[in-house]
């Protein structure tokens, strides 16, 4: 579990994120899909597009929003996140089908623009919180997959 710290290092950057949770959840996916092309694959709607069509497609960007929006409810929860966790772990091993491997990539991705584009609000203290977080999140989605017989 994360300590009130923790979440405290993590609520604070999060604050900033909000002012725009589009450009930074469609900053991410850019980033996925460039460092790993195989996460686009899983993407019916956006596996035809080149990286230039990818940076400017509203659909991308929307579903940006979608993700950390997403995330956003869970990080509020401070750890109570039951509710919000387990429609995703059933949506993402059941209809998606999106291999624990590709949370981690994206895990990784979203600590490398909160780096980028709050330096000062996301020191080494913000950055080991957020791994935990993440880590966690990573890992209770594994145990929600599991429950749909998905070990992707
Ligand atoms: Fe996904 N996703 N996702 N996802 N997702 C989502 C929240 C996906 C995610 C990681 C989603 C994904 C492939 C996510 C998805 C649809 C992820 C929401 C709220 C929705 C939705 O309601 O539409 C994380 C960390 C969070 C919070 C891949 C690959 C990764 C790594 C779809 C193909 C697909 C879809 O709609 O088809």
């Amino acid at each position: 579990a994360l300590s009130d710290q923790e979440w405290h290092h993590i609520l604070h950057v999060w604050e900033k994120v909000e002012a725009d949770l589009t450009g930074h959840g469609h900053a991410v996916l850019i980033r996925l899909f460039h460092d790993d092309p195989d996460a686009l694959k899983f993407f019916e709607r956006f596996k035809h597009m080149k990286p230039d069509e990818l940076q400017h497609s509203e659909d991308v960007k929307k579903h940006g929003n979608t993700v950390f929006t997403a995330l956003g409810k869970i990080i509020k929860k401070k750890g109570h996140h039951e509710a919000e966790l387990k429609p995703l772990a059933k949506s993402h091993a059941t209809v998606h089908k999106i291999p624990i491997k590709q949370l981690e990539h994206i895990s990784a991705k979203i600590i490398d623009v909160l780096k980028e584009k709050h330096p000062a609000d996301f020191g080494a203290d913000g950055q080991a919180a957020m791994k935990k977080f993440l880590d966690m999140f990573c890992h209770e989605m594994a145990a929600g997959y599991k429950e749909h017989g998905f070990h992707g």
